[in-house]
């Protein structure tokens, strides 16, 4: 490790019994350690960085801003695929180009993006209408990992702006995920988005089949009325019957937990309407701007990303814990779960060597007050640290439901000083009612989870995955473990349809399978 390692640690041995609330007795804490980005602000006052961590970290992004040009330029970082990394494209409000292999991508940005919003609009006006020619109500998103989390998430965070057809996503390969949504849904009225970036993946393709013989089970073999694609493989949709007209391509320099951006965004398009979506590509460009243009020290994204380090790495925490504050959110810690882990969960380094730090912390949480009355419980008196980062909008939009806003945002707030302050033993009637506190949390404050500020959101986030996965020096941008996963259940199926005996199969899962066959025949 270098020596700015070693010094950080050092560092954080000296001052480990240092608590945060004495560090916050400097008046100037808050300031100095706060950070904005348009009406928005991040927190960090309440963990245990001092000054002169604060500046060892801040050394250690020197090679950040060098890496995060390169991306924005369109170099091929993620090396192991030999692809660009340009989801930033995708959103960019400015007429500059961006060259991969020479080409300049940004027209053809944005005829994709003039395609659909013409689509989604048409949709909305009920101008492209279902094989019977009156209105879609309903369109159902078949997609899984990258081409679902995304548009499920945002729509729900964009609730108050929901003023188009219903959505409804479908990614789980479980029939029961299929089954319960078709339910309810009429096959006339529903216009189905297969969204695949590989059109490919057995739960995609599986979910797709099953639900065409839903459509035709109405409308006969002219179902493609009903039948939208979104993917990078165009012969592959076309094989499928799905015309060119009613597909939305892609390109693989969009990494499928980065696509929200562009097609696979148009279910939300579709919700929430053309312009809500132009704020959300626009709060993302905000974002994007600043992570190019502020100095690390005033650079959200860059410190979101060392304070990452600082509890990783330094203090050694684990896990960390994703706390919106905000009942819209409540997918924001499955999104980021697949955003950070699937990023930055490697082992080796972007040259293929072993790290010698630990890299992707765990991801986890839920939107409070509801964690409060469960998990909280292990992160004010377990004996496990887990950095807290909390989210909140000053404003909500049910102004006649102040009173529940304003819980809201004391909940929050008494929960991060509570976690920093605890309570001593020699305050507590006994040890079962102390709290160590001294426990680290960030809070992330913004005026009101509009389509801009969740477009800010989502990319701060996106950032500090960079930010972070820069520093460890490992490729961001792939995802071998989720590709392994891909190929063993195809693998394991004809065992599952007894087509195979399991000979050779491991003792446990040949056992497994076993029960399986027995309590199916019963
Ligand atoms: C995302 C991953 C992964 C992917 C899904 C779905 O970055 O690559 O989550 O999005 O496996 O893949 P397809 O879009 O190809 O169906």
């Amino acid at each position: 490790m270098g020596t700015i390692w070693s010094d950080l640690k050092a560092h954080r041995k000296r001052t480990a019994d240092v608590r945060i609330s004495d560090l916050l007795k400097d008046t100037s804490r808050f300031d100095d350690f706060s950070v904005n980005c348009g009406e928005m602000l991040l927190d960090f006052s309440k963990t245990s960085i001092d000054k002169p961590a604060l500046n060892m970290l801040l050394k250690m992004a020197h090679n950040v801003e060098a890496k995060r040009d390169a991306m924005f330029r369109g170099d091929k970082i993620n090396s192991t695929e030999d692809r660009a990394v340009l989801h930033t494209a995708l959103r960019k409000r400015s007429d500059e180009p961006v060259f991969v292999d020479g080409e300049d991508i940004m027209p053809g940005v944005k005829t994709s993006l003039a395609r659909m919003t013409a689509f989604a609009n048409a949709v909305r006006k009920g101008e492209i209408t279902a094989n019977d020619g009156k209105p879609f109500t309903d369109v159902i998103n078949i997609g899984i990992g990258g081409s679902d989390l995304g548009p499920v998430m945002a729509t729900l965070a964009l609730t108050p702006f929901h003023d188009g057809p219903r959505t409804h996503f479908i990614s789980n390969v479980d029939g029961a995920h299929a089954h319960d949504t078709l339910k309810n849904l009429d096959p006339n009225r529903t216009l189905v988005i297969v969204a695949s970036k590989t059109f490919t993946t057995i739960e995609t393709m599986t979910n797709a089949n099953t639900v065409l013989t839903w459509l035709q089970s109405k409308l006969g073999n002219d179902a493609s009325k009903h039948l939208v694609a979104i993917s990078t493989a165009e012969d592959k949709t076309r094989a499928y019957g799905i015309p060119p007209e009613r597909t939305f391509g892609f390109e693989d320099w969009v990494g499928g937990r980065y696509s929200i951006w562009g097609p696979i965004g148009l279910s939300l398009m579709m919700a929430i309407g053309p312009e809500n979506f132009g704020d959300f590509l626009s709060g993302a460009f905000e974002m994007d701007q600043h992570f190019l243009n502020a100095p690390l020290a005033e650079n959200m994204p860059v410190l979101l990303g060392l304070i990452g380090i600082w509890h990783n790495n330094i203090c050694g925490y684990p896990t960390r814990a994703i706390l919106p504050y905000d009942q819209r959110l409540s997918r924001l810690p499955a999104y980021l779960q697949q955003l950070d882990m699937e990023s930055n969960g490697k082992s080796v380094s972007i040259d293929g060597e072993p790290l010698d730090q630990n890299s992707g912390p765990v991801i986890w949480g839920e939107p409070g007050t509801n964690g409060q009355h469960a998990f909280y419980q292990l992160i004010h008196q377990g004996t496990s640290v887990v950095p807290c980062e909390f989210l909140i909008a000053a404003e909500s939009f049910e102004p006649e439901l102040q009173n529940h806003h304003n819980l809201l945002i004391a909940n929050c707030l008494a929960q991060s000083e509570a976690l920093m302050l605890g309570r001593s033993i020699e305050n507590a009637p006994d040890s079962h009612r102390a709290f160590p506190g001294n426990r680290p949390s960030t809070t992330l404050i913004y005026r009101k989870l509009t389509p801009k500020t969740l477009g800010m959101i989502i990319a701060l986030y996106e950032h500090r995955v960079f930010v972070e996965g820069a520093i460890w020096g490992i490729n961001s941008f792939d995802q071998w473990g989720v590709e392994l996963g891909k190929e063993l259940a195809s693998k394991m199926l004809p065992l599952v349809e007894k087509t195979m005996p399991t000979t050779g199969v491991d003792a446990s899962t040949a056992g497994l399978i076993g029960k399986v066959r027995s309590l199916r025949k019963t």
